[in-house]
């Protein structure tokens, strides 16, 4: 599929981070005069291209001794892709976000919760224009995995916009609930059991169907705190370390239903510990309460 290169007038002004061993680079700049954050991520080579590679690229020397060589190899473009994601208008809150940086370890109490986080997220947080673009179809409707339609227990199952789906590997995909309430893993209580055992299930089942991948090979969880505050659930391959799949962050789908079948109310009442950045407002605001 084609489209116009909007890219073709993006200004730099930095670089908020680059990995070379993860082949990627963030980049701030302006398209047409409005704010643009522009991820570039090299793809992964894929066993199942390798003879078109071969046949179909050329091939320079760089330099040979003995046994050993190295060349450039020139891919047809086809198979040179880089995956490129967007964000445009991006606002102050997506430069920090793709911005590398320090983190610090923060615990909540359910006080602090309270007093502290719920305040800052009813102000600050990311639209969530996209998740009710989901719901509602009007975006990504044709990359839609699975859908349960019930409002109370049913919820979307869709590719990750981090996952371009080209290899099973760095599988990623995303089950948005159809309720709008429910904030994050603090707003869950037993009444949700329903809910999360249906997205467990469910998704389990789709995945399987389309991607034959069974539940031992995935890593089903929750971030806390996630940057979108409408509940969601990550699907990723266990194989895979996806980025924002660490201890300090994830939690487990099948630990949350356990915990809040043996406690009704776990999650509001317990302290819960993440990593904030350095110029998150939340960390500015633990801060001020003295917890840091
Ligand atoms: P999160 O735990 O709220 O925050 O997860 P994180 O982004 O810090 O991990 C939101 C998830 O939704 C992430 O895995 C994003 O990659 C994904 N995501 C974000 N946006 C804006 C989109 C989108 O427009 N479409 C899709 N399909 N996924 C998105």
């Amino acid at each position: 599929e084609k489209s116009e290169n909007v890219l073709c007038g993006f200004k730099t002004s930095h670089v908020l981070g680059a990995s070379d061993r993860e082949k990627t680079i963030f980049i701030h700049g302006k398209l047409a005069d409005q704010e643009a954050v522009v991820i570039l991520e090299k793809t992964p080579i894929r066993e199942d291209t390798l003879t078109e590679l071969f046949s179909g690229s050329t091939l320079k020397l760089e330099m040979r001794n003995d046994i050993y060589s190295t060349y450039r190899l020139q891919a047809p473009p086809f198979l040179n892709e880089i995956k490129t994601t967007v964000v445009c208008p991006a606002t102050e809150k997506h430069v920090k976000k793709y911005k590398h940086q320090e983190s610090f370890l923060v615990e909540e109490t359910d006080e602090d919760y309270r007093s502290i986080t719920l305040p800052y997220i009813e102000m600050q947080r990311f639209s969530l224009q996209w998740i009710h673009n989901i719901l509602e179809k009007k975006a990504e409707a044709e990359r839609i995995v699975y859908e349960d339609p019930d409002p109370d227990v049913g919820f979307i199952l869709l590719p990750d916009f981090k996952w371009d789906q080209k290899q099973v590997d760095d599988l990623y995909l995303i089950a948005i609930v159809h309720q709008r309430d429910i904030r994050s893993l603090r707003d869950l209580t037993s009444e949700h059991l329903p809910l999360l055992k249906n997205i467990f299930q469910k998704g389990q089942e789709a995945i399987l169907e389309r991607y034959n991948l069974p539940a031992s090979k995935l890593r089903v969880y929750l971030h806390y705190q996630p940057s979108y505050y409408h509940l969601h659930v990550h699907f990723t391959k266990l194989d895979y370390e996806a980025p924002g799949c660490r201890v300090e962050r994830a939690h487990l789908l099948a630990d949350v239903i356990q915990n809040l079948q043996s406690d009704p109310k776990y999650y509001k009442s317990r302290t819960l510990y993440f990593p904030l950045r350095a110029d998150d407002g939340l960390l500015s605001k633990f801060k001020e309460a003295g917890k840091l």
